[in-house]
């Protein structure tokens, strides 16, 4: 991985190797944990936060269904995240932050209350997340055979480190495979998100893209619905089924470290023209435009570090 200068632990600063925990810590032994990913893009204005404050919000939200007391508020990690991009004087296109909170070391046995809190910022320099061939001419997917749990037993909602062993299962069977990414259905045959990323599909010139009945409440599907309402797109959140899928005139998948991604394949059947289809290529500008701050009327997402 490409390490930087200084992780964000507790409140302090501390030099990148120094960031460290004990081989007892909670979380390595029961998985209660939960992150968050930020992204901060390198505009003429210097580094900018894309979505600093949903993004924060958010990890305080998963800590709390999942019962993690982080003790600190959005707006100390907010400014600790600023001061992280700016102390690891980085040089990059863009910056991948990585907020968490785990259990440490003290308590053993599944029962957590009394095990302390560890609060976590770190941030390095992260290439295209599904390769910058992917960005440009689309990825192959693959339906995971596992499905995404539901919310019976699960809570998706939560951005938990939990929930990624799922993810993890997928992602290694579609890479074992020969393909990119895995997409997970539920439990009803509905697509949910793929392993990293949330699913949109473009079909008979509508946009759709599934409502979070059982997944994250992802910052940049919100993002993109609301670029393309603006662009004059009709966008639905609705149910999609495996069969609408493999005839989608277009399909992408977004996420802040996947950006826009397209994708020209799914389980054999070739997606549109088998490359980046037209709309998603105006939406993956476009959102590249906002997030590099080249773009006025999204400003109000942008949180410049200096
Ligand atoms: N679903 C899942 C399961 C997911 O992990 C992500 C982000 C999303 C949807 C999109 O959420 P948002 O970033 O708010 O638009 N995945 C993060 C971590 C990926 C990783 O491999 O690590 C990310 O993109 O930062």
């Amino acid at each position: 991985m490409n390490e930087a200068k200084f992780i964000w632990m507790n409140g302090k600063f501390k030099p990148w190797h120094e960031a460290q925990t004990h081989v007892l810590s909670h979380t390595l032994h029961y998985g209660n944990g939960v992150i968050e990913g930020t992204k901060a893009y390198k505009t003429a204005k210097g580094y900018a936060i894309f979505r600093l404050e949903d993004h924060t919000r958010r990890l305080l939200e998963s800590a709390k269904m999942v019962l993690v007391n982080v003790p600190y508020s959005v707006d100390t990690l907010n400014e600790a995240q600023k001061e992280l991009v700016r102390k690891n004087e980085f040089t990059g296109d863009n910056v991948y932050i990585r907020p968490f909170a785990f259990l440490g070391y003290g308590v053993m046995g599944v029962y957590h209350k009394e095990a302390p809190v560890e609060t976590v910022l770190a941030a390095w320099e992260w290439g295209a997340y599904l390769g910058e061939e992917g960005l440009q001419k689309g990825i192959r997917l693959k339906i995971a055979s596992m499905n995404r749990p539901s919310n019976t037993s699960n809570m998706g909602k939560a951005k938990a480190v939990a929930n990624y062993l799922n993810s993890q299962m997928a992602k290694y069977e579609a890479i074992e495979c020969g393909y990119d990414e895995a997409l997970l259905l539920d439990d009803q045959g509905y697509v949910t998100e793929a392993s990293g990323a949330c699913f949109f599909m473009i079909r008979n010139g509508v946009i759709v893209t599934p409502p979070a009945d059982n997944t994250l409440e992802s910052i940049t599907q919100k993002t993109v619905i609301e670029i393309a309402r603006n662009m004059g797109y009709t966008v639905e959140r609705r149910r999609i089924t495996r069969d609408e899928v493999y005839v989608a005139e277009e399909a992408f998948l977004t996420g802040t470290a996947a950006e826009i991604t397209p994708v020209r394949e799914v389980d054999a059947r070739i997606i549109g023209g088998g490359s980046r289809g037209p709309i998603t290529q105006i939406l993956q500008s476009t959102y590249f435009d906002i997030v590099f701050g080249r773009n006025a009327k999204y400003e109000h997402y942008l949180t410049y570090v200096s």
